[in-house]
């Protein structure tokens, strides 16, 4: 079975499993399930998994960190959609979670996403306390008032005239934040030395930067006066040669690794080079 596959799998059974909580609001879930399964890429999932691979086969023992990287990002999605932050009413060509339910339930499932992710991997049989501990950790660094929602509020906060190494102050906080912890969970979960966790860590910060620029390089149409976007704020072609640098940097790490089954993660690097969504 494809990882994708298997991930679908981990999700419904996941769900399934929450509508049987006997305290669990079946309108609350309903919300989270709507976003979760709406048509995502998963693309933070796929790169834990491809990081785990080269260096374990115990799949089990990622299952709960790709579910949490889903339910982080599902979050993030659905309180940036909200009125009082981007007031997108669409979100993958549906409506988003507030417009299909309500401000209220859209607020509430992102908050329940965003703690379950911190109950699951602290339930997960499969992970020994320590590594648990480091996992959480991380993450919660990497998405909380130092990471992700700190990205959040500079950018709401951006002025005009935001410099170049600002833009990628915020983008670095609230995009690769998230896709470099996807990368160093993995790589914590299968016990790597801290040569290797420190590779890793470069890797997921360059490969989440390139994410950012290729996704303002697509947007671009939309957004022809957007100051915060890469593509705008340095032009077509200087944000496409930053893209490549930053997907370069990505490969370099990933080569002082020194492993031989890297391929399918030069792949992915490839993959958002040239992804058209
Ligand atoms: C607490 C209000 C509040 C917010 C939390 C909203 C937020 C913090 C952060 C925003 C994070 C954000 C929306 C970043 C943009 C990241 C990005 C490029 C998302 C698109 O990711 P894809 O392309 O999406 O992987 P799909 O649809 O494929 O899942």
């Amino acid at each position: 079975m494809d990882f994708l596959t298997q991930f679908e799998l981990w999700l419904e059974d996941y769900l399934v499993e929450a509508a049987k909580t006997p305290s669990s609001a079946a309108i609350l879930l309903a919300s989270q399930r709507y976003s979760l399964k709406n048509g995502g890429k998963r693309f933070r999932p796929k790169l834990a998994n491809l990081i785990f691979k080269l260096f374990s086969d115990e799949l089990p023992k990622i299952r709960a960190f790709c579910l949490a990287l889903e339910m982080v990002h599902t979050y993030s999605l659905i309180h940036d959609d909200l009125p009082c932050m981007d007031n997108d009413d669409m979100r993958r060509g549906v409506p988003s979670n507030h417009k299909k339910f309500s401000e209220d339930i859209a607020l509430l499932a992102g908050d329940g996403l965003l703690t379950d992710v911190f109950f699951l991997i602290a339930n997960d049989h499969n992970l020994s306390a320590e590594i648990k501990v480091h996992v959480i950790r991380m993450l919660a660094e990497k998405i909380g008032s130092y990471g992700m929602v700190a990205g959040q509020v500079k950018d709401m906060q951006v002025k005009r005239n935001i410099t170049v190494d600002e833009l990628k102050e915020i983008h670095t906080l609230k995009t690769a934040n998230l896709i470099q912890a996807a990368a160093m969970g993995a790589a914590i979960i299968a016990d790597v030395n801290y040569t290797q966790l420190h590779n890793i860590s470069e890797f997921g910060h360059a490969l989440g930067i390139a994410f950012q620029i290729k996704d303002d390089l697509l947007d671009l149409k939309d957004n022809q006066q957007d100051y915060k976007s890469f593509a705008v704020r340095l032009g077509v072609d200087e944000a496409f040669g930053e893209l490549k640098n930053y997907s370069a940097k990505a490969a370099q790490h990933l080569a002082q690794l020194n492993k031989p089954n890297v391929k399918e993660l030069t792949d992915l690097i490839e993959y958002n080079l040239q992804r058209t969504k």
